[in-house]
């Protein structure tokens, strides 16, 4: 069947299965590995436009197609993916090692065909990106769907790329060609074709599920996401998809958000087809009370079965947290205060007491929360060793005034492995106490191939270094742990393993210093590679506590058919 355009999801480092690497806790709060094979949301909803623009996509997710089969060929694959396009997306700056490489495969095995690039770190980085000899073109922006379209009728029935918006090029005597950025919509009611059904139709005409699942362990745990909106309200100061951040990158000046209607449509259609949690990306409280009554208002109505999962960035009043409750029993939330010290989650963007939320834990639990999950950051402005030891000592606290209770989840985790490009942090980072130390595309490939997670670390910040860095995150996530386990938060037997995981990890990360500061790193760094798949490969603990259980019933095969039969 001729197909007009793949869409490749390369894996964070191309080679990962032959390089000797140890991840470290980089992605235990996300469902993606430390691969990071998770794909953008915005492949499907690109794929999906384009299809009913009259295009063939197909989604390659070779990251998941690696994990999943040590003798998955991804070079044999890429040979045999005939198309006159191939998009790539380079949207999270983890992915700039195999992306590129995953370019370079593409070309060499398609040297005719067109390479198109695009997600946040492809626009950041766009003037480097373009110089790449096997990078044709890149598309800018957080709304890439409808240039696109036109990038595939200028390639497909021929025409002038200098007249498509946010396009940046290589014109025939190889000069670069930035076109102006201003497919920059305020309404994304076409674009945000966000409920997986032109994905379920890809998947049966290709006969490929695994190439298309986001996460490697999906099948098992089918977690989706909705997303609300396109930017943010608020300003972390660690994080590039601020409301700074999409100003100064995406030429955004505020979010925009999608229709209660469209929002709720989509969570009952992932209701059709799967039964695991949905999780309602972007604060409902952004837009204001009466957006998100309204979609609570709308969800009450056409309630779904699943468990539904609210992000929210800021404690909540007791009267929403009542809504929510009627809307969704049993909801869960997920919040970030960062630290539990209000001068550093104040410095990094964030305003509200711990008084505050204690009040609003209280509350949660008392109408019907199912689960409360509050995620504490190690890497912050202002915060040292003793500041993370003394979060992980609040925790114990907060832990005791809740009486252990399982739906109190709390978590830490290093900012890792980026300060993220274009964040207020990065862009201002002596203002903030950041020490940044990479800033072009080869550097942050080459820190991706390091042997150990803190190599990777693109920042150092005043009060910690590198080293003060993971080894604060190591010992906070073993107290936690411990303290878990101590509160019955836990069963003992994933505090063993949870326990197990860190202190192996540790070890092996100062076995692996050695090794740097001695005569035959390379040679030593191979023979250590089994040792060190064997933790990277250990039961992740954090994850496991993270997930939320579900019925036997996971996937609705029949019901993923009538969707990809109706459209609906
Ligand atoms: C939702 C979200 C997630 C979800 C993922 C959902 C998903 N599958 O996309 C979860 C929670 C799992 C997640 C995980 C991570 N995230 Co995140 N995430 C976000 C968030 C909050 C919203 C993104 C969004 O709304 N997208 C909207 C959808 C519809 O559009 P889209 O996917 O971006 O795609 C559009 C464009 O980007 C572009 N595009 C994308 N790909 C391609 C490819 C081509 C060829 C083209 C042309 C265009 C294109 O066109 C698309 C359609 O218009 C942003 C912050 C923000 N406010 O934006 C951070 C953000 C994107 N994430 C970020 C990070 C760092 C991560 C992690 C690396 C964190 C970690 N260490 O674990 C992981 C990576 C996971 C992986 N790949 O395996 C950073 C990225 C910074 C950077 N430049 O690298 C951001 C900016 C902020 C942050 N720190 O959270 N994330
Ligand atoms: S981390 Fe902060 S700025 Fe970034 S998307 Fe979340 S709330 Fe918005």
């Amino acid at each position: 069947m001729a197909i007009d355009l793949v869409l490749l999801h390369a894996p964070s480092v191309y080679d990962f299965r032959e390089k000797a690497i140890l991840y470290g806790p980089v992605s235990d709060l996300v469902p993606p590995s430390p691969v990071f094979e998770m794909y953008p949301i915005g492949l499907a909803s690109i794929a999906e436009y384009l299809e009913k623009a009259g295009y063939r996509v197909r989604i390659v997710n070779l990251a998941v197609l690696m994990l999943r089969n040590r003798n998955f060929d991804a070079e044999k694959m890429i040979k045999n993916l005939d198309s006159p396009v191939f998009g790539i997306d380079l949207h999270w700056m983890v992915h700039s090692h195999g992306s590129i490489e995953v370019a370079r495969l593409v070309k060499k095995y398609h040297p005719d065909s067109k390479v198109v690039f695009g997600g946040f770190s492809a626009t950041y980085f766009h003037e480097q990106l373009i110089e790449y000899p096997e990078i044709d073109f890149l598309i800018r922006g957080d709304s890439t769907e409808e240039p696109f379209r036109q990038l595939m009728d200028c390639i497909i029935k021929g025409g002038d790329p200098g007249t498509i918006p946010n396009l940046v090029w290589k014109d025939s005597d190889g000069d670069v060609r930035i076109n102006p950025f201003t497919n920059v919509p305020d309404d994304i009611e076409d674009v945000m074709i966000n409920h997986y059904g032109g994905v379920i139709r890809s998947v049966i005409r290709y006969r490929d599920l695994v190439g298309h699942i986001p996460v490697s362990d999906w099948l098992r745990y089918p977690i989706t996401g909705v997303i609300t909106c396109r930017g943010c309200v608020n300003n972390c100061v660690i994080c590039g998809g601020s409301n700074a951040a999409f100003r100064c990158y995406h030429n955004r000046q505020k979010p925009v958000f999608r229709s209660p209607e469209a929002v709720v449509r989509d969570i009952r259609q992932i209701a059709r087809f799967s039964r695991g949690p949905i999780f309602v990306l972007g604060d409902l409280y952004q837009k204001g009370e009466d957006y998100a009554n309204e979609v609570l208002r709308r969800l009450r109505e056409k309630r779904v079965k699943n468990q539904l999962m609210f992000e929210i960035f800021s404690p909540m009043s007791k009267e929403a947290l009542q809504q929510m409750s009627l809307a969704a029993p049993g909801f869960c939330l997920e919040i970030s205060p960062e630290s539990h010290d209000y001068g550093v989650r104040k410095k990094s963007g964030r305003n509200y007491t711990d008084e505050a939320l204690e009040n609003m834990i209280s509350d949660a639990l008392e109408v019907g929360c199912g689960r409360m999950d509050v995620f504490y950051m190690v890497g912050m402005p202002g915060q040292d060793m003793k500041s993370v030891m003394d979060t992980v000592d609040y925790c114990g606290y907060l832990m005791e005034k809740f009486k252990g209770t399982e739906r109190l989840a709390l978590f830490l985790s290093p900012l890792s492995p980026f300060l993220d490009p274009g964040s207020l942090g990065y862009e201002q980072s002596e203002k903030h106490g950041y020490k940044v130390l990479f800033r072009n595309v080869e550097e942050y490939r080459r820190a991706l191939e390091s042997p150990s997670w803190k190599y990777t670390l693109n920042y150092e910040t005043e009060w910690m270094t590198r080293n003060e860095i993971v080894e604060s995150t190591y010992e906070g996530i073993l107290r936690l742990v411990r303290l878990k386990s101590k509160y019955g938060v836990i069963p003992d037997d994933l505090a063993e393993v949870g326990i197990k995981r860190i202190e192996e990890a540790r070890a092996m990360m100062h076995r692996i210093d050695e090794v740097l500061a001695g005569d035959n790193a390379e040679e030593e760094l191979a023979r250590m590679k089994p040792d060190i798949d064997l933790i990277n490969a250990f039961p992740n603990s954090e994850k496991i506590h993270l997930e939320l259980s579900m019925g036997k019933e996971k996937l609705r095969y029949i019901n993923s058919v009538w969707a990809l039969l109706t459209g609906k």
